[in-house]
């Protein structure tokens, strides 16, 4: 007998979605940074077993929508309710409120197996882990309860193991070799963000999308040019930063993390482009591959 099944990632801004779902993987298929909506595409992230096909999703955190970008990263998000096998609703230690009263209801009345997991409880003390257990069960008396740590690994094969015990009984959707419903640009696309994530402070992330525009594999080397946009020419200039400093440590941190993930030799060019105003732009957002 084979099982294969669709099991989607949902929870509020940083609580540790997408840490949890490479733990799952053993890649690093989705950037995890500190800050809210790191995460902007719905990514497929696909755990093969000899009877099972896990297709996970990651998805955006889930957040009031102030801009189309944002809007069309909710779109993300209600798409993770549709066509799931398994609900995993993910909150951490410490916190009380859900962002959005509507997909809380969804949640607590799913017809789906409902798994709710408490994570970071690894900062807890028994105390607090004990008072937000009770706190949670009462909360969605309809899912399954597990406190873990998607850092440390605490309980994660004991979810995993639920998770497949779950999956219903299907033929595998994708190749059983495949672990990612996403084109290898996408990844390039990703590490580079996750640099500028890091490096760089307030907005500008925020205003930052990466398109690689080249992506040429030899037999020794994978030759990548990738450009930054920015929405204006200030953004431009704090991005390449004093004699080009700041972009070429973004530049040299996503190669050695593209390395790694592509088992290769990476030459990466990289350039800065102002295109304005792209986050409120309906074409633009389609060319960046946010359209559903
Ligand atoms: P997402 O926005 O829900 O996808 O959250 P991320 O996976 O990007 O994680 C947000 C932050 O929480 C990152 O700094 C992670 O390292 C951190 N984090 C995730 N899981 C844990 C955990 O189990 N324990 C601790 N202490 N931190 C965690
Ligand atoms: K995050
Ligand atoms: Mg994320």
């Amino acid at each position: 007998m084979h099982k294969a099944g669709f099991v989607n990632i949902i929870g509020n801004p940083n609580v540790g979605k997408s840490t949890l779902m490479n733990a799952f993987i053993g890649e690093k298929l989705s950037i995890i940074t500190s800050k809210a909506q790191t995460t902007r595409h719905r990514i497929l992230g696909i755990v093969n077993g000899e009877n099972f096909q896990a297709i996970l999703s990651d998805t955006p955190g889930i957040i009031k929508p102030a801009y189309e970008l944002q809007e069309s990263m909710m779109d993300f998000v209600k798409s993770a309710f549709e066509d799931a096998d398994v609900l995993v609703y993910m909150v951490e230690i410490g916190e009380k409120e859900l962002k959005d009263e509507a997909f809380f209801k969804k949640i607590t009345s799913s017809k789906i197996p409902v798994l709710l997991l408490l994570n970071k409880i690894d900062t807890s003390n028994q105390e607090l882990l004990e008072e937000q257990a009770v706190l949670w069960q009462q909360k969605v008396p309809n899912a399954e309860f597990y406190p873990i740590s998607a850092l440390k690994g605490f309980n994660i094969q004991n979810v995993f193991n639920r998770i497949v015990e779950l999956l219903p009984e299907s033929p595998p959707f994708y190749p059983k070799d495949q672990l990612t419903d996403k084109p290898e640009r996408f990844f390039v696309n990703e590490a580079i963000r996750e640099k500028i994530l890091l490096h760089y402070k307030k907005e500008i992330p925020y205003a930052v999308e990466v398109d690689t525009e080249e992506f040429f594999e030899e037999e020794k080397i994978i030759r990548m040019r990738s450009v930054i946009m920015v929405e204006r020419e200030t953004q431009k200039g704090i991005i390449i930063g004093h004699k080009g400093a700041a972009l070429k440590r973004v530049g040299v941190e996503a190669r050695k993390d593209l390395e790694k993930f592509f088992g290769k030799q990476v030459h990466l060019e990289l350039y800065v482009k102002v295109n304005k105003n792209w986050r409120s732009n309906q074409r633009q957002l389609k060319r960046f591959g946010y359209n559903k």
